[in-house]
């Protein structure tokens, strides 16, 4: 079919270019920096472009090519794919589920007409594309425990909605032109970097607080529980999954996790550390955002698929956070 052939000849171009030039979208968000570290290890630090619209740090640039992009301006996106001979793009700008509800125009804009931008653009220039999806993009009819790759997803923010997009959109331009279009469903992803409007942030805040003031006051119930995942884990999984072969592939969107918890089984782990935290809860309209969310996540396509395996678990991500987050206060 079409399908195989373009793949194909998009593999062969590939290989014999290596390594491959990578672009990073959104790339001061939660991920970006630290995405681009990992893969900058693993394909040279001038193989990986950083683009924000944001003015970066001396430390950003000391790092390695940053440059201005705007998802929503096609011909300046077009104009460095071009320039840069960019192989592979990775697109990380969106406003995430609790953001989003604030500004749903927004919100729009970014998430759903910067996904037109790149997708099309990677059709034109055969590129690789990675676009992040989410447990967002289920809701409250969709089985919650656990949550299968495929079942019903009729999601309730803006957000959610964006990324259900996004996910069809990709796959139809997979099944109609060829496009290499790659996906992983997240669940919250906890790293030290400060939290960007998510629902799933809580978990990344209360080690912040905890560790600035001892005491955290959480926007979800104590028994409200998430599917998580440490960025490490995060990282690897996006690396490995860009890595796959076609072949090897039976989807082009697959869930990962690595656990599940609820502020008060997280509490309890941190307690053995920091014994004289304090937590109180007081629930806000985030609160609705997470109960029409997985709880458990099933990810066992993506393990017999391509052989993802989590290796952080809560007692590790614990002790990781600590460790990371006294570093970003010191
Ligand atoms: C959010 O909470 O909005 C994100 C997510 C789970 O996609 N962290």
């Amino acid at each position: 079919t079409s399908v195989k052939l373009n793949i194909r000849n998009y593999s062969h171009n590939n290989l014999l270019k290596s390594p491959p030039k990578i672009l990073i979208t959104g790339g001061l968000g939660q991920l970006g920096v630290e995405c681009a570290k990992y893969l900058r290890k693993k394909y040279g630090r001038d193989n990986v472009i950083l683009s924000d619209i944001i003015k970066p740090t001396q430390d950003i640039v000391n790092d390695g090519p940053y440059i201005f992009v705007d998802i929503l301006d096609f011909k300046g996106l077009q104009k460095i794919v071009v320039d840069h001979r960019v192989d592979w793009l990775i697109h990380f700008s969106a406003l995430l589920s609790a953001i989003g509800e604030q500004n749903v125009s927004l919100a729009v804009r970014v998430n759903i007409e910067g996904v037109h931008n790149v997708i099309e653009l990677a059709k034109q220039y055969n590129l690789r594309i990675f676009v992040p999806s989410t447990i967002g993009a289920f809701g409250p009819d969709s089985p919650r425990n656990p949550t299968p790759n495929i079942t019903i997803q009729r999601p309730r923010t803006i957000y959610g909605v964006s990324k259900v997009h996004a996910e069809l959109m990709g796959e139809y331009y997979y099944h109609k032109f060829g496009l290499d279009f790659r996906c992983l469903r997240f669940p919250g992803v906890i790293s030290s970097d400060p939290p960007g409007g998510g629902t799933t942030d809580y978990a990344i805040a209360i080690f912040h607080e905890v560790l600035r003031k001892g005491h955290y006051e959480c926007y979800l119930k104590p028994d409200t529980r998430l599917p998580m995942m440490h960025v490490k884990d995060a990282l690897r999984a996006l690396s490995e999954y860009l890595a796959v072969p076609n072949e090897n592939l039976t989807r082009r969107v697959y869930n990962v996790t690595a656990m599940d918890f609820t502020p008060e089984e997280l509490t309890d782990k941190m307690a053995a550390y920091l014994p004289e935290l304090k937590i109180t809860y007081r629930p806000d309209s985030r609160q609705d955002i997470a109960d029409s969310w997985p709880q458990v996540f099933d990810d066992s396509e993506a393990r017999r698929d391509w052989n993802w395996k989590p290796q952080v678990d809560l007692d590790e991500l614990v002790k990781l956070m600590i460790k990371e987050v006294k570093e970003k206060i010191i």
